[in-house]
């Protein structure tokens, strides 16, 4: 480990040269632009790549903004044609930007890919992966912690995040977000092109397929699933294949089993087109649901002398809930809809994270082509409404258009921005409304339009995030991060030795954020915080553009 990394001097932070903030990957032409300023001034200008003027204005003063603490000016630029320009006032300027119809297809593509860059179990070759290729990783066997005489074969599925653990709930769920992306948006995903060992079906469901026959070797053979494969301690900032410590299958726990059979469920509809596929994870979603049967809730902590994560449940009522919808959605099956409707009162039914994630339960039951209860049905339609609006006003209020609350800037808090963007494109999916705006300003809010003028994602804009607190992106000597990485982002609850050094304390939310590899609680990034991300530039895709 390059022990130099982590005794970085702080004054070495990276801030942003430009003192006005834009989406850095670009606009669509016919919508909304705004370009956001942290600092007075009545007029500004746009100019082009020759630096010629093309577009000059008053600005308006939205007033202080509370997440940020900053007093916002806002420019109006929606005027613009296609080109590429920059925004100036006030002797500031702001990074270059494009407005085309084409501006999130290089960042959708990258976030996807995202995905086969932290594939384990697998080399990465250079034909695919080029400067980023590594060895095979993770390929030993893996001892089941409560009984070490047995070991089972356990390789696959996508690395977490910044470690190179493999966790069940959060695999389920990046899985299932990039599936409800392709299910939702078809048109846009079903073509996508990843540059990926190429099998006969779109990209998108070979990388998932990736993720899905790993979690379908996590089921035991009475139908539970294992929680988590990880070595005891987290491994240093060394290659995934430098890492041969002890692979150990940690206990099941009930909420891993339930997230598996939802996942395999809906999997298996999805890859209906595969017969072989798709009866073998029905049948696994059908074992997962015969084991939920017979035991209650198993919770999961780690054991003593492990460090890796826990992802720990204090119930799995919402795990349960998107589990027999799925599995009522795949079978039509009496039991399934008495199962979830028994539940729907306990479950939040607008969250999509990797704990409650109720959210896709109802969204795999007002999908469902069974009878519905409509009770339930107008409870869904409801919760997302209501949602959304909220949704809609904090996004108003707020001088970058995020809609996200003072209490939402926490470790992870970009998975809460693209959360948010999904939900209120669930809103338009389930009841028809029109929240594309709203969406796309939580788009701009990740590339840029922020207190920071920061993108959080590797690989996209001038000024952008590029030290992740990821341990390839780190060990393999490259400036350049691997593309498409959403980084954790601004948490006002900081967690690590260094965030403690470098936040200091009453640092408004928008603000809590560096880009350094040293800080997990900031700057980390994971499967989860990348699928929400994918859905919202696929429903951006599909949806926000003309052609
Ligand atoms: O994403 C998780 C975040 O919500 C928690 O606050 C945090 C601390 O428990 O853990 C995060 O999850 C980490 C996981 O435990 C291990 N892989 C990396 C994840 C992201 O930091
Ligand atoms: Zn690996």
């Amino acid at each position: 480990m390059n022990r130099k990394y982590f005794e970085r001097d702080v004054s070495q932070l990276r801030t942003t040269p430009f003192g006005i903030y834009v989406d850095q990957a670009g606009y669509l032409p016919h919508c909304r632009k705004t370009a956001v300023m942290p600092f007075a001034a009545d007029t500004f200008d746009v100019t082009d790549e020759a630096g010629s003027t093309v577009l000059s204005g008053s600005t308006s003063h939205h007033g202080f903004d509370e997440a940020s603490g900053d007093d916002v000016y806002l420019a109006d630029i929606s005027a613009l044609p296609c080109g590429r320009y920059r925004v100036n006032a006030g002797g500031k300027t702001s990074a270059v930007f494009d407005v085309a119809e084409d501006v999130y297809a290089d960042v959708l593509r990258d976030t996807a890919k995202a995905f086969y860059y932290l594939r384990c179990g697998c080399r990465l070759e250079e034909r695919y992966a080029g400067v980023y290729r590594h060895e095979r990783c993770h390929c030993g066997k893996a001892q089941v912690w409560s009984d070490r005489s047995i070991s089972r074969d356990v390789r696959g599925g996508w690395h977490d995040a910044g470690d190179y653990g493999r966790y069940v709930t959060a695999g389920a769920c990046a899985a299932a977000h990039l599936l409800y992306a392709y299910r939702l948006f078809p048109d846009v995903l079903g073509k996508l092109s990843l540059d990926i060992p190429r099998e006969d079906m779109p990209d998108i469901l070979s990388e998932t397929r990736y993720e899905l026959e790993w979690l379908l070797k996590m089921q035991r053979e009475d139908g539970g699933a294992y929680h988590k494969v990880t070595t005891m301690k987290h491994a240093p900032f060394v290659m995934p294949e430098e890492d041969t410590e002890q692979l150990y299958l940690f206990d099941v726990s009930s909420f891993a089993t339930a997230d598996l059979a939802a996942v395999a469920a809906l999997a298996a509809d999805v890859y209906s087109f595969d017969t072989e596929f798709a009866h073998r994870l029905r049948t696994a979603a059908e074992r997962a649901a015969a084991w939920l049967d017979v035991h209650g809730f198993v919770g999961f902590a780690n054991p003593d002398g492990c460090n890796t994560g826990s992802y720990g449940e204090r119930d799995d009522i919402s795990n349960r809930f998107w589990a027999y919808a799925e599995l009522y959605s795949l079978t039509g099956e009496k039991q399934y809809h008495e199962k979830l409707l028994g539940l729907a009162d306990d479950v939040m039914l607008t969250a999509f994270g990797y704990g409650e994630i109720g959210g896709l339960g109802a969204l795999s039951y007002m999908l469902c082509s069974y009878d519905k209860n409509e009770a339930l049905a107008d409870k869904i339609r409801s919760a997302f409404a209501q949602d959304a609006a909220k949704l809609r006003d904090i996004s108003d209020k707020s001088g970058y258009g995020s809609a996200m609350d003072m209490g939402d800037y926490h470790w992870g808090s970009n998975m809460t921005l693209m959360k948010n963007a999904m939900v209120m494109a669930a809103d338009d999916i389930i009841n028809g409304s029109d929240n594309k705006e709203y969406v796309l300003r939580q788009l701009h809010v990740l590339l840029g339009v922020n207190a920071l003028g920061i993108s959080y994602v590797t690989g996209t804009g001038e000024f952008r995030c590029n030290y992740p607190h990821l341990r390839p992106a780190f060990a393999d000597g490259i400036e350049e991060c691997i593309p498409g990485m959403v980084a954790g982002g601004p948490n006002a609850r900081p967690a690590d030795p260094f965030a403690y050094e470098v936040i200091a304390p009453g640092t408004p939310p928008m603000k809590c954020y560096a880009d350094d590899a040293a800080s997990y609680s900031l700057n980390e990034i994971t499967i989860y915080w990348n699928s929400p991300a994918v859905f919202t530039l696929a429903y951006v895709q599909s949806r926000c553009r003309t052609i």
